[in-house]
């Protein structure tokens, strides 16, 4: 039997917090974004977006509920649909889930673009560094030649042939006015984030409410299940998915408090 009390708050490798812990995901998720915010990836005020993200799946009871699979398989449908599909990336993303983030673009054939709050020269370079590190051959967001108008904040800053010209863009684990303006500029948006009540999930057309670890390999696993499908299937499950209730349906589950 494993001593969970022996189990470090502060391990120095991943691999050291057991698989069986109780606890596994929520160990591994502070270690990444602590590990990122000593990379220089991952913002301060990214460890206070995990506490709260941590909260909300403590209530959701830490697993991908029917109601987030479904969006996760429509997210992998409008993705391989789509004709520019772009994955954003901030600081909590990239220390999150960067190999998983490389491995979904690969399956729907996407770029993928670092877009930040807090964005420096250093940072976006360290973060383009990390992900090239977990695979990637190309990033983009460090040109940021282009707009979205509207927006009068750093996040505004994107490639002219990235964000600005996607037809459906990622957009995980942010809350704000950008999902807002990018919806005005009409583009399909896919947004991860674990309480459905943000602003960012109530615009999008596909809001996954699950935490990033889960989701983003499982629309992964839906992408290459679908890699074969026609057209017609793939519109067949983006028209039958209900973003209401897959906001709904999150709500209850927080709410209930039934774990
Ligand atoms: O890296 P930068 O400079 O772009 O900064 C990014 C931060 C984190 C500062 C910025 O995006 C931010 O402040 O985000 P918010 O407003 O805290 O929103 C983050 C949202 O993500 C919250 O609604 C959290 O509940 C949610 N969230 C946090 N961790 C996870 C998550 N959702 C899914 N999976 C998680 N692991």
């Amino acid at each position: 039997m494993t001593d969970y009390e022996t189990v470090s708050a502060d391990v120095d490798d991943e691999e050291e917090i057991p698989e069986d812990h109780p606890r596994y995901q929520d160990l591994l998720t502070r270690h990444r974004i602590e590990r990122g915010v000593e990379k220089g990836i991952t913002h301060l005020q990214g460890m206070h977006a995990e506490g709260r993200g941590s909260a909300f799946d403590y209530l959701l009871g830490e697993e991908t509920i029917p109601s987030a699979d479904e969006a996760e398989r429509a997210a992998a449908a409008h993705l391989l649909l789509a004709e520019r599909p772009v994955l954003s990336i901030n600081g909590n993303v990239a220390a999150l889930v960067p190999g998983e983030m490389v491995e979904l673009a690969d399956a729907v054939d996407a770029d993928l673009e670092v877009n930040l709050f807090n964005r420096t020269p250093e940072r976006i370079e360290a973060i383009a560094d990390h992900l090239r590190e977990h695979g990637a051959e190309e990033v983009k967001g460090l040109e940021a030649d282009a707009r979205i108008p509207n927006l009068d904040h750093q996040r505004a800053k994107v490639d002219a042939d990235g964000i600005y010209a996607a037809d459906v863009v990622v957009v995980p684990l942010e809350d704000g006015d950008r999902a807002e303006a990018l919806e005005e500029m009409g583009k399909t948006e896919i947004v991860i984030d674990l309480n459905p009540l943000s602003r960012s999930p109530r615009v999008a057309e596909v809001p996954i409410v699950d935490n990033i670890i889960r989701a983003v390999p499982n629309v992964t696993a839906h992408a290459r299940e679908l890699a074969d499908a026609d057209e017609a299937e793939l519109r067949a499950i983006v028209d039958s998915f209900d973003r209401e209730n897959a906001l709904r349906t999150a709500e209850e589950r927080i709410r209930s408090g039934e774990l």
